[in-house]
């Protein structure tokens, strides 16, 4: 039975004594933070999430996530990065590369940027057309420079193959290939996953969704994340809820190894 303060929450003091000889005793949280596609592209360059229809701010992840970083010491903190090379197949200027196939509800010289288009493949495969962004070693790939990179801080590209998108930062867009992360946080046997970034809709929901998948218990930084679609993101936090994730503040977050 925990005394409850005058809000209606635990005592923090027992708290800390519940989690400490008791609920981290079995639970054995091991937790790492995963900091999604914060790139100058996404917030000031060529996929300013600004100009989409949310009407977003990218820089607004910038200081819950520094304050995070430095309120809450994590096993591994991991930056993922959309890596793309000139030619990739999401870039609408690179469309007259690549055929399209039949199926697809929009021609080549119809398609505008936003549009889902069917390339040809093999293997056929539905891709979104985004304005070319994130084009490796620019600097619109380049994380924003008043993010706070930790020391020890792992970088995770994904994208890099030009004839498959990625979006999660598990997996491509047809789950043939994993990224260097799948691997990582199997050695490090991490059991807990923050996740937060840009675009919230988009590869933060993507992320989300595989991260549930594979098991690992998943927490959605709701004010470290912004997107692109207001409609979306409401649907990436209440996909998250039914399956079994968690949406919180990063106000919310406490330290596990205390
Ligand atoms: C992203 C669109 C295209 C993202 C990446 O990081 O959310 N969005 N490529
Ligand atoms: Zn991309």
């Amino acid at each position: 039975v925990f005394d409850l303060n005058k809000d209606g929450f635990i005592d923090s003091n027992e708290f800390t004594f519940c989690w400490n000889k008791w609920i981290k005793v079995i639970v054995r949280p091991i937790c790492a933070f995963l900091i999604v596609d914060v790139q100058n592209d996404f917030i000031s360059g060529s996929l300013n999430i600004s100009n989409c229809p949310a009407q977003q701010n990218g820089l607004d992840v910038i200081e819950p996530i520094n304050r995070l970083l430095d309120a809450v010491q994590f096993e591994v903190v991991y930056y993922s990065l959309d890596w793309h090379p000139p030619d990739h197949i999401s870039f609408i200027d690179n469309l007259h590369l690549r055929p399209l196939h039949s199926s697809s509800p929009i021609s080549a010289e119809n398609a505008q940027v936003y549009d889902t288009v069917i390339f040809e493949g093999p293997p056929i495969m539905e891709q979104k057309l985004w304005p070319r962004h994130c084009v490796q070693n620019t600097w619109g790939a380049e994380l924003n420079k008043n993010l706070r990179v930790v020391d020890n801080a792992i970088k995770v590209t994904k994208g890099s193959s030009s004839e498959i998108d990625s979006y999660s930062v598990f997996w491509d867009n047809m789950k043939l290939r994993p990224t260097s992360l799948v691997s990582m946080m199997e050695e490090k046997n991490i059991t807990d996953l923050f996740i937060c970034g840009i675009a919230y809709d988009v590869c933060v929901n993507a992320t989300v969704k595989d991260s549930l998948s594979a098991g690992y218990r998943t927490i959605l930084l709701d004010d470290c994340s912004r997107g692109i679609d207001a409609e979306d993101i409401e649907k990436t936090k209440s996909l998250t809820i039914e399956n079994h994730g968690v949406v919180i503040n990063s106000s919310q977050v406490c330290d596990t190894r205390i």
